[in-house]
C-alpha cells in the first residue's frame, strides 16, 4: 500500500516537473493519460476516444490524450481519483458515485428516485445547476469537463427480488456512496462497499448475493453470468463525469483550455446517443444470458420504502435538490 502511494507521489512529482513551464506548440510531446475502467467500445470509452480525437484536432496536434480502457491504469475508481488528485493520471472518466468520497456535493445523486427520468437528469446537468457542480470540483483539485450518461441503477441478485421486502436479509455491493449504503440498510439489506472489479468474484463465491448497476455494467463486468434476477427498480441515476487534475489544467494556455472545453462539450451528445443504443442492447444481452429481468412498472412501493432515507439524507443538499426538482421537464 505504502509502496503504491510513494510510487504515485513520485510519478506525480515527475509530472509536475515536466509541466513546470507553460505548455506550448514548441513542445509537441504533450501526452496526457486518461483512465477508464470500462472496456473498449463501452459508451463512456467511445466518448473518451472521441474526446482524445477532438483535443488533438482543436490543439492542432499539440496535445495527445491516450485513453487507457478496461482498468489498465487501475480497476478501482477510488485509486484512479486519488491518482488524478496527485497528477499521476491527468484525466479520468468515473462515476459521480465514486467522486463523492473526494467531493461531497457529488453524493447528492445517491438520493433514491431523485430524478423522474433520464430527461429530468439531463435538464439539470446541462443547466446552471449541473454546470455549477462541475465548477465546484475545483476546491477538490479537479476540473470538471463534462457529464456523461450512466442510465439508471437497479438491483440484481442470485435470489429473486419482486418487491422491496425481498431485499431484506440479502447482502449487496453498493457503489461507495453513503446515501446508497443507507438506502440498502433502510431496505433491510447488508450493504458492502468494494471496487467494481471485485464484485464478480464476490458474487461467485457467495460473499455477497448481488449488487446494483445499469444494464451495460452487468455486461462489461460480466455480472450477468453470476446472478439470476435483475429487478428494474431504477433506484438512482449516477451521472458519469469526465474530469482532470486542476494543476495540469492550470498549465494549459487559454487556447488549449478552450480546446479542451470545446472537445468535452462536443462529446456529450455523442455519448448520450451511444448510451441510449447500448443500454437496450445490453439489457437484451442480460436476458439472453439467462437472467430473469423483472420490470417494475409501478415504483410507488419502492419509493415509499426509501422515503425516510430520502428525507433524512437530502437535508445537507437542500439547494441542489431544489434546483433538481425545478429541472423536471414540463409534462
Ligand atoms: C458503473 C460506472 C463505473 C463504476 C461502476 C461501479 O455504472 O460506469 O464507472 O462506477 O458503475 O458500480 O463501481
Amino acid at each position: 500500500m505504502k509502496k503504491v502511494r510513494l510510487c504515485s507521489l513520485l510519478v506525480g512529482a515527475a509530472l509536475a516537473l515536466s509541466l513546470a513551464g507553460n505548455l506550448s506548440a514548441a513542445d509537441p510531446k504533450i501526452v496526457f493519460k486518461l483512465a477508464e475502467i470500462h472496456p473498449k467500445g463501452y459508451p463512456t470509452e467511445l466518448a473518451d476516444e472521441k474526446f482524445a480525437e477532438l483535443v488533438n484536432k482543436y490543439t492542432n496536434g499539440e496535445i495527445r490524450v491516450d485513453v487507457f480502457p478496461g482498468g489498465e491504469l487501475s480497476g478501482d475508481e477510488k485509486v484512479i481519483i486519488e491518482q488524478v488528485k496527485v497528477g499521476a493520471i491527468h484525466i479520468a472518466r468515473v462515476s459521480s458515485g465514486a467522486l463523492g468520497a473526494f467531493n461531497p456535493q457529488m453524493t447528492v445523486f445517491g438520493l433514491p428516485f431523485l430524478f423522474d427520468s433520464g430527461d429530468h437528469m439531463w435538464n439539470f446537468l446541462l443547466g446552471a445547476g449541473g454546470t455549477k457542480m462541475l465548477k465546484d470540483l475545483e476546491p477538490s483539485g479537479f476540473v470538471g469537463l463534462c457529464w456523461y450518461d450512466g442510465g439508471a441503477r437497479s438491483f440484481y441478485s442470485k435470489n429473486p427480488i419482486a418487491t422491496p421486502e425481498d431485499i431484506k436479509g440479502q447482502k449487496f455491493r453498493m457503489i461507495g456512496n453513503p446515501i446508497l449504503m443507507k438506502m440498502a440498510e433502510g431496505l433491510g439489506a447488508s450493504p458492502v462497499s468494494m471496487a467494481a472489479g471485485q464484485v464478480f468474484g464476490a458474487i461467485q463465491t457467495g460473499v455477497i448475493d448481488g449488487a446494483e448497476n445499469n444494464p451495460p455494467s452487468l455486461i462489461s463486468f460480466n455480472h450477468y453470468q453470476v446472478v439470476k434476477y435483475y429487478t428494474l427498480d431504477e433506484h438512482c441515476r449516477l451521472p458519469e463525469v469526465l474530469f482532470m487534475n486542476k494543476n495540469v489544467w492550470g498549465k494549459l494556455n487559454k487556447t488549449q483550455q478552450a480546446a479542451f472545453t470545446k472537445a468535452a462539450k462536443e462529446t456529450v451528445a455523442f455519448q448520450r446517443k451511444a448510451w441510449a443504443d447500448y443500454e437496450i442492447e445490453a439489457l437484451q444481452k442480460v436476458k439472453d444470458g439467462g437472467v430473469e429481468v423483472i420490470e417494475v412498472k409501478d415504483k410507488s412501493a419502492w419509493q415509499a420504502a426509501v422515503k425516510p432515507v430520502f428525507d433524512a439524507e437530502s437535508k445537507p443538499f437542500a439547494d441542489t435538490v431544489k434546483a433538481i426538482m425545478a429541472a423536471k421537464p414540463k409534462k
